[in-house]
C-alpha cells in the first residue's frame, strides 16, 4: 500500500495527538500488511452538536493477516477537547494482546494519556515480557489511578497526565516501542489450538465488557448523538466483538 494519507481532522488537535497519530500509522505501515477495513455505514466521518458545540469523529480502519481490525478514532469536540482512540484487534487465531490507546485533553493540555497491551489469555508471552522494560515508578511526573474497570490492563499499562515536554517525549517513546515489538511479535506469531482459540475469543469479550464500561466515553457521545447511538458506536464501531468461529 502506498504511504498512508494523513487524517484531516489531525491538524486541529494537540500536538501530542498530532505526533502519536503519525506514531501508530507510521508503525502499521512498516510492519503490517494493511487491507481495507470496512467500518458501519456512516461512521466513516461524523458530525454532531455537544452542548452547541461540534463534535467531529474522523475513523480509519485496516485489517492485516495478523489483526482482525486497526482502529484509529480522532475526534474534536468545539474548541475542548481533542481525542484520539485506537485499538489493535488481533485474530482469535493468534496469542497476541490487544494494543490499547486513548489520549483526551483540551485547552492545551492532555488530561488523560493511557497505552496498554493488554493479555486476553492470563498474561503477555514471553516475548513482550522479554522485550519490555520495566519503568521506575516516577518516570512520569503525575501518574493516575486505573478506573474500577480497569482489572484488563497489564503490568505494563501506562496511565499518565503529562505535563511536561519530556513528560510527552517518554510517553511518546514508551508507545512506540510497544508497537514496534507488537508488530514483531504479530508477525511472527503461530496459530492456536481450538480450545486455546475459544478461551481467546472469551478474553476479547471481557476486554470489550470492560471498556464499554467507560461512562466518560459514554457521556461524550451521548450528549452528542443520544443514548441509542452511544449504545451503538460504543458496541459496533469502538468495542465489537469478533464473530464466533
Ligand atoms: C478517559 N475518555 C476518557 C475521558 C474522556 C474520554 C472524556 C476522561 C478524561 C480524563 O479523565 O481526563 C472520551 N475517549 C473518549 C471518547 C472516545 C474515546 C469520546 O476514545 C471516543 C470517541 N479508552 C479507550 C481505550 C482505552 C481507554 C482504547 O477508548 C485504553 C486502552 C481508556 N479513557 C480510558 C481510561 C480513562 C479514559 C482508563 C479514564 C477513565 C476514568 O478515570 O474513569
Amino acid at each position: 500500500m502506498a504511504t498512508l494519507s494523513t487524517p484531516t481532522l489531525k491538524q486541529d488537535l494537540h500536538p501530542l495527538i498530532q505526533r502519536l497519530t503519525d506514531t501508530l500509522l507510521s508503525h502499521w505501515e512498516q510492519y503490517l500488511q494493511l487491507s481495507p477495513y470496512t467500518l458501519p455505514e456512516g461512521v466513516s466521518y461524523i458530525e454532531g452538536l455537544l452542548d452547541e458545540e461540534k463534535l467531529k469523529i474522523e475513523n480509519r480502519c485496516y485489517e492485516t493477516p495478523q489483526f482482525r481490525k486497526l482502529h484509529l478514532e480522532l475526534a474534536k469536540v468545539g474548541k475542548n477537547l481533542d481525542i484520539l482512540h485506537c485499538v489493535m484487534f488481533p485474530r482469535l487465531e493468534y496469542n497476541l494482546p490487544m494494543f490499547g490507546c486513548d489520549l483526551v485533553g483540551g485547552r492545551g493540555q492532555i488530561s488523560a494519556a493511557i497505552a496498554d497491551l493488554s493479555p486476553t489469555m492470563g498474561q503477555l508471552s514471553p516475548g513482550y515480557l522479554q522485550n519490555i522494560p520495566t519503568l521506575e515508578a516516577d518516570h512520569f511526573s503525575q501518574p493516575r489511578d486505573l478506573p474500577e474497570w480497569g482489572d484488563i490492563f497489564s503490568q505494563f499499562c501506562l496511565f499518565v497526565r503529562p505535563s511536561t515536554e519530556l513528560d510527552e517525549q517518554r510517553f511518546l517513546a514508551r508507545v512506540s516501542h510497544f508497537l514496534t515489538v507488537h508488530c514483531q511479535q504479530a508477525v511472527a506469531a503461530n496459530p492456536l489450538s481450538p480450545e486455546d482459540q475459544a478461551r481467546n475469543l472469551a478474553g476479547q469479550q471481557y476486554y470489550c465488557t470492560q471498556q464499554r464500561q467507560n461512562d466518560k466515553t459514554r457521556r461524550v457521545l451521548e450528549k452528542a448523538f443520544g443514548d441509542e447511538w452511544a449504545e451503538f458506536y460504543m458496541n459496533s464501531v469502538l468495542f465489537d466483538l469478533p464473530e464466533e468461529f
